[in-house]
């Protein structure tokens, strides 16, 4: 009985796919059904840059730059986060995050990005690593997962 509904349940999805099959293929003249694009977050830059020093630290500005790397989509909100270290291959400790309301990709504008700042202080002697990383919490569904992370070095003198 479980099995007769079922079965019911089957054919009448396959009806509903089988009309929108038809629906598609009968605008004649029209453009062929384009496959939409994903989008693509990339970080442009990251850059560090000192904003004033003390006898023993400098504090600097992290400023991190993203993009929406593929025409004529949008990417809709997703959030960066920027992490440092203060040695080579130590484990990196979450600094702060932002929040993207959206990164639109539109040919027909002048290029945008978007930029978003941290601030923070580094020891005299000591160089300090910074890592951002793009959608972090995996929000967007990108063309490409795997350029999302952007790394940058400051050593103050
Ligand atoms: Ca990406
Ligand atoms: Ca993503």
């Amino acid at each position: 009985m479980k099995t007769m509904r079922n079965l019911i349940v089957v054919a009448g999805l396959l009806a509903v796919l089988f009309a929108s099959a038809a629906a598609v293929s009968t605008g004649a003249g029209e453009k062929p059904p384009t496959v939409a694009m994903k989008p693509d977050i990339v970080i442009n830059d990251v850059k560090v840059d000192r904003i004033s020093s003390t006898a023993t630290a400098d504090n600097v500005r992290i400023t991190v730059i993203l993009l929406n790397a593929n025409p004529i989509t949008n990417t809709g909100p997703f959030k960066v986060k920027l992490e440092w270290n203060d040695k080579p291959f130590a484990a990196f400790t979450q600094l702060g995050s932002a929040g993207v309301p959206n990164l639109v990709n539109d040919p027909s504008m002048a290029a945008m990005s978007i930029t978003r700042t941290f601030d923070h202080t580094v020891p005299k002697g000591k160089t300090f690593t910074y890592r951002a990383t793009a959608d972090f919490m995996n929000q967007v569904d990108e063309a490409n997962e795997s350029n999302n992370v952007e790394i940058e070095a400051y050593t103050a003198r």
